[in-house]
């Protein structure tokens, strides 16, 4: 994020409230930083008019396409991945390397997920079917209560395991997270 400074002043960086579903969490509008602005003025650099050009992988031939579902149990407080709870020793996910996949991540539960996954970004296709046509790299998108999305991703430079998870502490610590290998 760039930002220029302000006039002399404070201004505040806030959250607004924000509810995660009929099953989740309610958050209040809050203060998240204040910055003050003070002293001389300065000529303000620049800043850029556009993104720099990134490999668009909606151009990518699919190798591999792929469910992922992430699903709950409201009376046990246990949350699932492909109907499992997270075991370190157990593989979910084999990848090959410089492959593309598109995973479908579908949300069955009455509140939203974050999906997030270590090492390899991935760009969006779809929210709830809609065609998204952002083309950026992301480690986290935000599911919506029974809704899906779908994602691209390659993965590049790197063999071995790693795993993908709801980013919602409380989940991931109560089974919503699983393993991916990436083999040749
Ligand atoms: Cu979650």
């Amino acid at each position: 994020m760039l930002v220029q400074g302000p006039p002399a002043g404070r201004t505040h960086l806030i959250t607004t409230a924000y509810s995660t579903g009929p099953t989740g969490d309610s958050y209040p509008q809050t203060t998240l930083a204040t910055l003050v602005s003070a002293g001389d003025p300065m000529t303000p650099a620049a800043l850029p008019s556009k993104f720099a050009p990134i490999d668009d992988l909606s151009k990518d031939p699919v190798a591999q396409r792929r469910v992922i579902t992430f699903s709950q149990n409201d009376q046990t407080n246990e949350f699932y991945i492909n109907g499992k709870q997270f075991d370190v020793h157990r593989i979910d996910v084999r990848a090959r390397l410089n492959t593309t996949e598109e995973w479908r991540v579908r949300n069955l539960a009455n509140e939203q997920h974050t999906f997030h996954i270590h090492v390899n970004d991935f760009q969006l296709m779809s929210i709830n079917g809609r065609p998204y046509h952002f083309r950026g790299w992301q480690d986290t998108v935000q599911l919506p209560a029974r809704g899906e999305v779908v994602i691209r991703m390659r993965f590049r430079d790197f063999l071995g395991k790693y795993p993908f998870h709801c980013h919602i502490l409380n989940h991931e610590d109560r089974g919503m997270m699983a393993n991916v290998e990436v083999v040749r």
